[in-house]
C-alpha cells in the first residue's frame, strides 16, 4: 500500500496463513483493519512493514498466531488496540528503528503462548497501556531499548515476565517508564553502563534479577520479595520512599558516595540490604536510635542491614541525626543530603570516625576522649558510636581506641595530636601517636598499648574521685 490518499479497509486482514505473506505499507500509504492475523498457521510466515510514512491501524493484532511474524516499523506509524505477540505456539519479531518510528497499543502481550523478540533503537517509539514481556507461562520475552532517544512507555503496569520468562535490556542510552514495574522469579531487567539510560519505574516489585550498571534508576517504592537487586554506576543518590525487604538481597554497589534516602524501610523475614560502602538516610519517625536500630536488625556484616565488605575496622555505624548535628553543625549535610534531628543515619566507614564525615582524625578523637570521660560501663549507662564506642559492647575502653588508631588518617594530625595527648595521656603517648602518623597501621600495636596503660592510669585517678 504505497502513495497518499491509497487506503485500505477491512474487517480483517491476514497476512500469511498457510503459506508465507508480506504486507508493505509505505510513502503515506494506510491501512486499517478491525482484526490482523501475521503468520497464522502452524509453518507459515508474515511479514508487514510500516515505512515512509506509513501508518498501519489494526483493532487486535495477532502478530505470530501460530507461525512466524514480523513486523518491521521503520519510519511509519502504528497503532494498536490490542496487541498479542506470539499467541498460539507462534513467534513474533518486532523492530521500532528510527526517530520518526512508533506503535502506540493499548496492552500489549509480548509472548501470549508463544514467543517475543521486541527491538525499539534509534529514536523508535513504543508506547503501551499495559506491557509483559514473557506473558504465559513457557513463554520467552526479549525486549530491547537501545540508543538515545529510544523510549518504551508504559502508562500503567509493566511485567517483565508473568508467568514466563521476560528479559528487558535498557542500553545505548534507551529509556523505559511504567507506573508499576514487577520482575518475576526466572526474569531480567538490565540497565548497562551507559549513563543516558533511565529507568522510570515507578513502583518496583523483583522477584526476579535486576542489574543496573549505568544510567538513572527513578522508583517510587521497592518491593523485594526474592532475587536480587543490584543499582550500580555512577548514580548515588537513590531516593526512594518506601523500601521493603522480606526475601532477596538489595545492594548498592560499591560506592562510598551512594546514599538510600527512605521514610518507609521494613526488613522482614530473609530480606537482606546490603550498602557495601554507602549509607542510608533514613527519615524516621520515632527518632529513637535503639529501637530503629533493633527494627532494622542492623549488624556490621550478618544483619538485614548489613555491609558485606565490613571488616574489624570498616563497618556499618548508626546515629541519629541530632548528635550528627551536634557534632558537624546544624546545617550540615549527610552524603550531599539535609539532615533533621530525628532522622537515622548509617554509614559505612572506618572505626574512629565519630563525626561520619569519612576520615579519622583530631577531631574524632576529641569527640572520643569525652566519650571516655563519661565512664560508660555498658550496663546502666550505655556507649553509642556517636561516643567512641566502636566495637558495640556498649563501653567506650581501649579496644575502642585500638581500633580506632589504626585508622588515623589526615596529614595535619601531628602538633595538634601530640599536645592533646600530651596534656591528657602524657608525654610517652603523644611521642609514639607522633612516630605513628606518618606510617598509622605499622605502629597501632605500639599505640594500643600505650593508650592501654593510660586509660588505665587514667581510670584509677578516676576512681580516687
Ligand atoms: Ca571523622
Ligand atoms: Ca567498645
Amino acid at each position: 500500500m504505497s502513495g497518499s490518499g491509497s487506503t485500505l479497509t477491512s474487517p480483517q486482514i491476514d497476512v500469511g496463513v498457510n503459506g508465507k505473506g508480506n504486507l508493505n505499507i509505505t510513502s503515506n500509504g494506510k491501512v486499517d483493519s478491525d482484526y490482523c492475523y501475521v503468520a497464522d498457521q502452524s509453518g507459515s510466515t508474515g511479514k508487514v512493514t510500516v515505512s515512509a510514512g506509513g501508518n498501519w491501524s489494526v483493532g487486535t493484532l495477532y502478530l505470530g498466531f501460530s507461525g512466524a511474524g514480523t513486523l518491521n516499523i521503520s519510519g511509519g506509524t502504528v497503532g494498536c488496540s490490542t496487541s498479542f505477540l506470539g499467541f498460539s505456539g507462534g513467534s513474533s519479531t518486532v523492530s521500532v528503528d528510527g526517530g520518526s518510528s512508533s506503535w502506540s497499543t493499548g496492552s500489549l502481550y509480548g509472548g501470549e503462548s508463544g514467543n517475543a523478540t521486541i527491538s525499539i533503537t534509534n529514536g523508535g517509539k513504543v508506547t503501551s497501556a499495559f506491557g509483559s514481556i514473557g506473558y504465559c507461562a513457557g513463554t520467552t520475552g526479549t525486549m530491547t531499548v537501545s540508543g538515545s532517544s529510544s523510549t518504551w512507555t508504559v502508562t500503567g503496569s509493566m511485567g517483565i515476565g508473568v508467568g514466563g520468562t521476560g528479559r528487558l535490556y535498557i542500553n545505548g542510552g534507551g529509556k523505559v517508564t511504567a507506573k508499576y514495574t514487577s520482575i518475576n522469579a526466572p526474569s531480567l531487567l538490565s540497565i548497562d553502563a551507559s549513563s543516558a539510560n533511565s529507568l522510570n519505574g515507578g513502583d518496583l516489585t523483583v522477584l526476579g534479577t535486576l542489574t543496573q550498571t549505568g544510567g538513572t534508576v527513578t522508583i517510587t517504592s521497592l518491593t523485594q520479595s526474592g532475587g536480587t537487586a543490584s543499582f550500580g554506576g555512577a548514580q548515588v543518590l537513590y531516593s526512594i520512599p518506601s523500601v521493603s525487604i522480606s526475601a532477596g538481597t538489595t545492594t548498592f554497589t560499591a560506592d562510598a558516595r551512594k546514599v538510600l534516602v527512605a521514610s518507609s524501610l521494613t526488613l522482614s523475614g530473609t530480606g537482606k540490604l546490603d550498602l557495601t560502602k554507602g549509607g542510608l538516610l533514613f527519615h524516621s519517625t520515632t527518632a529513637n536510635l535503639s529501637s530503629d536500630r533493633a527494627a532494622l536488625q542492623v549488624d556490621v556484616n550478618a544483619g538485614m542491614l548489613r555491609s558485606s565488605l565490613a571488616s574489624t575496622t570498616t563497618m556499618l555505624a548508626l546515629m541519629d541525626g541530632g548528635d550528627y548535628l551536634s557534632r558537624n553543625g546544624g546545617t550540615a549535610t549527610f552524603l550531599g543530603q539535609p539532615v533533621t534531628s530525628t532522622d537515622l543515619l548509617v554509614r559505612y566507614t572506618y572505626a574512629g570516625d565519630i563525626n561520619f564525615d569519612g576520615v579519622v582524625d583530631l577531631h574524632d578523637f576529641r569527640l572520643m576522649d569525652a566519650g571516655y570521660l563519661a565512664g560508660y560501663d555498658g550496663a546502666a549507662c550505655v556507649a553509642c558510636w556517636r561516643d567512641g564506642d566502636f566495637s558495640g559492647d556498649g563501653i567506650v575502653d581501649v579496644s575502642d581506641f585500638g581500633l580506632a588508631v589504626a585508622n588515623i588518617s589526615g596529614t595535619a594530625l601531628g602538633d595538634e595530636m601530640h599536645a592533646l595527648y600530651a596534656n591528657e595521656f602524657g608525654a610517652t603517648f603523644a611521642q609514639t601517636f607522633d612516630a605513628a602518623v606518618p606510617e598509622p597501621g605499622s605502629l597501632s600495636g605500639l599505640l594500643v598499648g600505650a593508650v592501654s596503660a593510660l586509660i588505665l592510669r587514667r581510670r584509677r585517678r578516676s576512681e580516687r574521685h
